[in-house]
Formats: structure tokens, C-alpha cells, sequence
């Protein structure tokens, strides 16, 4: 492999709740060792798991109240929504023979307007019954503006890995996005990290979030706790003041958050201490970059 040849990129599995999205995760991410999967939530995307090869690196993740009844779309504004779609390099669009459009009518037109290439996945085929396939193939590519439709069955692997193929033939050339060793090492402190910049993400105004970012300096693992200290890198001082707020309401607002989520994540008690400090203009500092865990 040479580092020019490298692909690197994000693929947003789109679906109805049962369709199937977790079994066909699992299939294929189970058949390989070096890599990670998880529920963590992060900011754009919930990272569902990450396949890393030589050649390769995946990351698979899902959007976070897109699938959900109409009311609760807008609630959780569409901008969200057309965010994590514009950021994905292919859209997996996961349904199986049974399920509708029904309200998803919006986010589905959100999916054709995207320009981000579609591939629909039509699961448990192993149910099908005569023409039931082909009825639901010609159902479901009026809907969908999807480059090729593949049809599968998760809990019977049947044709999983065509899809890992059609995926690799739309990912860039690039760099991985996450240190591989590191995420094999120390997938721990990655999801810890994400799940408080999620939650700064969910607290703060636009300029904000862009401009943090955490690092877990330890992570402590007891019998019945893990311990865990985070430090939030703002740019500049001003900005510190507003993460920490008035009388530190804030930042304690983040933590018991980013605490509760984290016990959700890990099945244990977590102790999280979390730390503001200013690593100026860290996003033009090469260094500093590199040491977030960018390392291109
Ligand atoms: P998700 O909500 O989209 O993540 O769906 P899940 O992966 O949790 O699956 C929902 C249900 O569908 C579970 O009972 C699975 O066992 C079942 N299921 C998933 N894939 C298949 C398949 O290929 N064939 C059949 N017959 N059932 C499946
Ligand atoms: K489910
Ligand atoms: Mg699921």
C-alpha cells in the first residue's frame, strides 16, 4: 500500500427502526478483527462501528432522530439532518420487504437532494415469497434515487459483502480519519471524548463547538468505577469563559450529561472531572492537530 492510495470515509446508514441496520452491522464488522464498534453518540453521526484494513478505513454511522415520526424531525431541525447527510461520502439506505415510506416522506427527499451517492439495501430476503423481491425492488427505486440496489439477508450474511465492495468503489482517497492504533489501543477514551463533544455540541451556539476539543488524559478503570478526567481545548480565553458560564453552571451542565451518558455507554459508575484550558488557535497548529488525533 502506498499512503496515495489509502481510502478514508463516512458511510450514514439510513433506516426504519427494524429493518435490520444492527444485524447487518455485525455481520460486517464481525467478520473482522481490527475493528471497533460501539453506540457512542457523536456529534453529527452516531458511530455504529469502524472497519480499519491496510487499505481502508470505514466508518459507519447512523443519524440520530432521523428516522423518527414527522413532528419530532422538525422539532430536532432538518438542518441537523441535512448536516449528517452532506458529510457522508455514501448513504446506505436500509430497508427490508415489509416496511413503507411512511414518514419518512421528508427525509427521503432530503436523501435525493443530497448528491451523496445512495446505495439501497433491501434485507431479509430470506422471507421473500414469489415476486415479493422484485414488487419491493420497483416500490422502493421510485422512491429512492439509489445508484444500485442490493439485496440481502443480514442474519444469513447472504450477500453482505458486496456491499463492503460497492462502498469501497465510492470511497475517497484519503488518509484515515482516526488514528487505527489508537482506536484498537484505546477505543475507550475515543468514545469518552465523543460523547463530551456531543454534549458541547448540544449546549453551545455555532462558533463553539468548532472551536473545542477534548482529550481524555486519563481514564481509570476500578472494579465498580472508571475514573475519568477530560480536558476541553478551547482557542481563546473568551471562549473559555463561556463554556465554564456563570458561576460554572455550564460546564457542570456538560459533565452531568456527558457522566449519564457515559454510564449508559460503559455499564459502570463513572467519576468525570472536566477541565476548561486554552491551546490557542489549535484548528492552524499542525502540532496541536496532530495530537487531537488528526493526523493528516
Ligand atoms: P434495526 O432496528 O434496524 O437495527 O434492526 P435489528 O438489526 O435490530 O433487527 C430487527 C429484527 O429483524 C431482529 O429481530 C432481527 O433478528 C431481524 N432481522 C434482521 N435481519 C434479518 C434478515 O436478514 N432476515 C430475517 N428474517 N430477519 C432479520
Ligand atoms: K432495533
Ligand atoms: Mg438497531
Amino acid at each position: 500500500m502506498t499512503e496515495n492510495t489509502h481510502k478514508a470515509g463516512f458511510v450514514n446508514i439510513i433506516g426504519k427502526p427494524n429493518v435490520g441496520k444492527s444485524t447487518l452491522m455485525n455481520v460486517l464488522i464481525g467478520e473482522r478483527l481490527s475493528i471497533i464498534s460501539s453506540k457512542a453518540q457523536t456529534t453529527r453521526h452516531r458511530i455504529m462501528g469502524i472497519i480499519n484494513d491496510d487499505h481502508y478505513q470505514i466508518v459507519f454511522s447512523d443519524t440520530p432522530g432521523m428516522l423518527k415520526p414527522k413532528y419530532e424531525l422538525h422539532k430536532n431541525m432538518m438542518g441537523f439532518v441535512h448536516m449528517s447527510l452532506e458529510d457522508a461520502d455514501v448513504i446506505l439506505f436500509v430497508t427490508d420487504l415489509f416496511e413503507t415510506d411512511e414518514e419518512i416522506e421528508d427525509v427521503i427527499e432530503k436523501i435525493n437532494q443530497s448528491g451523496v451517492p445512495v446505495l439501497l439495501v433491501i434485507n431479509k430476503i430470506d422471507l421473500s415469497k414469489e415476486n415479493q423481491l422484485e414488487e419491493v425492488t420497483q416500490y422502493w427505486t421510485q422512491r429512492i434515487k439509489a445508484e444500485t440496489v442490493i439485496p440481502i439477508s443480514a442474519t444469513e450474511s447472504f450477500n453482505t459483502e458486496r456491499i463492503l465492495q460497492e462502498i469501497l468503489d465510492r470511497l475517497p482517497v484519503h488518509p484515515p480519519f482516526y488514528n487505527k492504533d489508537e482506536l484498537t489501543d484505546k477505543p475507550e477514551r475515543f468514545f469518552a471524548s465523543e460523547i463530551v463533544r456531543e454534549k458541547i455540541f448540544l449546549n453551545y451556539k455555532k462558533e463553539i463547538p468548532y472551536s473545542t476539543q477534548v482529550e481524555i488524559e486519563d481514564f481509570y478503570e476500578e472494579e465498580n468505577i472508571i475514573r475519568i478526567r477530560a480536558i476541553i481545548y478551547v482557542e481563546r480565553s473568551s471562549q473559555k469563559g463561556i463554556i465554564i458560564g456563570e458561576g460554572g453552571k455550564a460546564l457542570k451542565r456538560i459533565g452531568t450529561q456527558a457522566r449519564l451518558e457515559m454510564e449508559k455507554f460503559f455499564g459502570k459508575k463513572i467519576f468525570l472531572e472536566t477541565y476548561v484550558k486554552v491551546a490557542e488557535d489549535w484548528r492552524k497548529d499542525k502540532n496541536k492537530l496532530r495530537r487531537f488525533g488528526y493526523d493528516q
